[in-house]
């Protein structure tokens, strides 16, 4: 512990974020200016929910900018309604964002750089020293990032708090899984996705957002993960799931839009797929996994996928299974050209996704 606190940087409060809980707030007034995350005034120390934003997408291999989600889903919460018919007042257990950390942020500027470098000749980098050079750096800088939020988790889950990671690209949370695992050594994963993310080093970056998966159930003693929304994923990945023997399980989408057309049990086939779960889970949502129109100008959209009905359907069904929510992660919020205005859709998007995510984990620990 005492080496934590000598190598991390101190998880201060937001600038803008200075106030207690207050006994006046009022939850069905208007954010005020002066608030911190979705309007409120929660306290690092007295909240149970901490938000960790990770501002890094270097490896984003078709449109950048998932680096800038944190910031635009901290503009947009403040117009995200804090009850919630499902679950109440989740807003009471209080919710506060920490600093992101200098160093991701300098890491991304660097590794981006150098990766689009690569990217521009096809991950192709054989008998072209300046290229791998980039490219063991871009990795190099992937591993720093993953031990910095690997640490700054461990910190939030050994205090017993909710820890919600905000990306950034879907390579972020390796880190954060790693330590969710290394605390809670039976947890599943349950993976919202319109890509498996079960490629080999896609275009050579050990840390692909497209990786993230194939990383986790590779380096991490995972036993279970569980897939929803999958409608992008080469031969190869398609192959490690089906050899996996039931450790990794894809409801891929297709099946799902199949069952909704045949009109079938929607809430049994729900049922069935959280119950391949353990009772702790760790959630991961790309925000890829809705439809696209929900995310526009996320890295790397693809047709289909859940509409905000079926996601909001499955958070319910999760709060309802009977499992334990430990830590949860959203990625792949990009803003888009509104970036540094307050009118990104797919930042409201993500705000309101943040927010009922968070609040059916807390449905889960009570
Ligand atoms: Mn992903």
């Amino acid at each position: 512990m005492r080496e934590l606190e000598l190598t991390v940087a101190p998880l201060s409060l937001r600038a803008d974020d200075p106030r207690p809980v207050s006994k006046n707030f009022d939850p069905n007034a208007a954010a005020a200016p002066d608030s911190g995350l979705f309007g409120l005034s929660s306290k690092l120390a007295d909240a149970a929910v901490h938000v960790l934003p990770v501002p890094f997408d270097a490896t984003a291999s078709y449109r950048k900018g998932a680096w800038q989600g944190p910031d635009a889903i901290y503009r947009a919460s403040k117009q995200v309604d804090l009850f919630d018919l499902a679950t109440g007042r989740p807003y009471e257990a209080g919710i506060a964002m920490l600093d992101a950390d200098p160093r991701v942020v300098k890491h991304n500027r660097e590794a981006s750089k150098l990766a689009d470098r690569v990217i521009a000749a096809g991950g192709v980098v054989a008998g072209k020293r300046e290229l791998q050079k980039a490219l063991a750096r871009v990795n190099a800088l992937g591993s720093e990032v993953n031990e910095l939020v690997y640490r700054a988790s461990k910190r939030v889950l050994e205090s017993g708090k909710l820890l919600a990671l905000v990306g950034g690209d879907h390579s972020t949370p390796f880190g954060a899984i790693r330590a969710a695992l290394e605390l809670h050594p039976k947890l599943g994963v349950l993976h919202f996705d319109a890509h498996a993310d079960l490629r080999v080093a896609y275009e050579g970056f050990e840390w692909s957002h497209a990786s993230i998966m194939e990383n986790v159930t590779r380096r991490l003693p995972l036993r279970k993960l569980v897939q929803v929304g999958i409608r992008d994923f080469c031969e190869d990945e398609h192959e490690l799931i089906r050899a996996s023997k039931g450790r990794i399980v894809t409801l891929f989408d297709r099946d799902w839009q199949n069952a909704k057309l045949e009109g079938r049990d929607l809430k049994q086939l729900v049922r069935a797929h959280l119950a391949e779960l353990p009772r702790e889970v760790y959630v991961s949502f790309d925000v890829d996994g809705l439809d696209p129109t929900l995310c526009p100008n996320t890295g790397t959209p693809v047709p289909g996928g859940l509409n905000w009905g079926d996601a909001m359907f499955w958070l319910d069904e999760l709060a309802r299974a009977k499992k334990r929510v430990v830590a949860l992660d959203l990625n792949e919020v990009n803003p888009g050209s509104a970036a540094d205005e307050e009118d990104s859709w797919d930042a409201m998007v993500g705000a309101r996704l943040l927010y009922r995510m968070i609040a059916t984990a807390l449905a889960t620990r009570r």
